[in-house]
């Protein structure tokens, strides 16, 4: 079942049919029994025939209250692309470190507000030469910690910052728009399903210049491991989104330019495509 938000308010997908619920996102998503509320919804009474025209033209990111947070060094071939471009800083050995330790990496990555939803521009930095998307799979929590949903996100990252000084990773990760999150939450009754892959693909003027694969079960860490971290000394009120980490890492002399075209697929919840532009200068 999926559910989006659109300015009319949740629309639900659940076998082919569409319902419409009039409900606040946040209220409607804070809740530790999601899938039986949204099926309890999917009734005569909600339903619409013009489901796919208020996608179209009135769909709005699947988040508004809550913060953003990350987790990393989660999957091997992370550890191995940052300990590579942290080489010449020192850096690596961190890396390596927080891969194995009981307690997982923790960071905050963006408000509700500077992120972005399907179709929308997402930022590089002007002081920033090396730059790459992260698609991960992103858990949809309530303000008890459950895992309620699934999404997908795009944790965008400047190598060139973080390989300089892995203190740097705020400035790395944290910036107008470089966070997406949609197109839709993904809510089922027995989580997410283990063989499901995430793949990245990249296009410049109308080509592929990229495309890589990953499935979830190659992640290091349990997701309700992730969760209870996070939760342990911090209350999130509307609850939270946390991305979960990249497995997919382009080669070293790959990074984004303007106008690529940035698509991260995920099984079960699909496709979340973002252009690239450079960030505004500020008058
Ligand atoms: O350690 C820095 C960030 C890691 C990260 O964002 C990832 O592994 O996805
Ligand atoms: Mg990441």
């Amino acid at each position: 079942m999926k559910l989006y938000h659109t300015s009319l308010g949740v629309l639900i997908v659940h076998e082919g049919e569409h319902y419409l619920v009039d409900h606040k996102w946040h209220q409607f998503i804070n809740d530790d029994n999601l899938y039986a509320k949204a099926k309890r919804c999917c009734h005569e009474r909600f339903k619409v025939d013009n489901g796919e025209e208020i996608l179209a033209l009135y769909s709005l990111k699947p988040i508004d209250l809550q913060e953003i947070w990350a987790t990393g060094v989660t999957y091997y071939n992370s550890k191995m692309g940052r300990q590579e471009e942290s080489k010449d800083a020192g850096g690596g050995d961190f890396y390596e470190r927080v891969y194995n330790a009981p307690r997982p990496e923790l960071f905050f990555k963006s408000t509700a507000a500077r992120a972005v939803g399907h179709g929308e521009p997402l930022h590089i930095r002007r002081d920033s030469t090396w730059n790459v998307p992260e698609p991960e799979l992103t858990l949809v929590m309530s303000s008890s910690g459950k895992i309620v949903a699934y999404t997908i996100g795009n944790d965008m990252s400047s190598r060139s910052i973080e390989g300089e000084n892995p203190l740097y990773l705020p400035q790395a990760k944290t910036y107008d728009r470089s966070a997406a999150i949609g197109p839709c939450l993904y809510i089922s009754e027995n989580g997410m399903p283990t063989e499901s892959k995430i793949r990245l693909t990249i296009e410049r003027a109308g080509a592929q210049v990229y495309h890589g694969e990953i499935g979830i079960d190659q992640i290091v860490r349990k997701f309700e491991d992730l969760a209870e971290y996070l939760y342990r000394e911090t209350s999130f009120p509307y609850g939270s989104f946390l991305m979960t980490g990249t497995g997919i890492v382009p080669d070293s002399d790959f990074t984004l330019a303007v106008d690529d075209v940035v698509h991260i697929e995920i099984d079960h919840i699909g496709t979340l495509t973002n252009t690239i532009a450079k960030s505004i200068q500020k008058s």
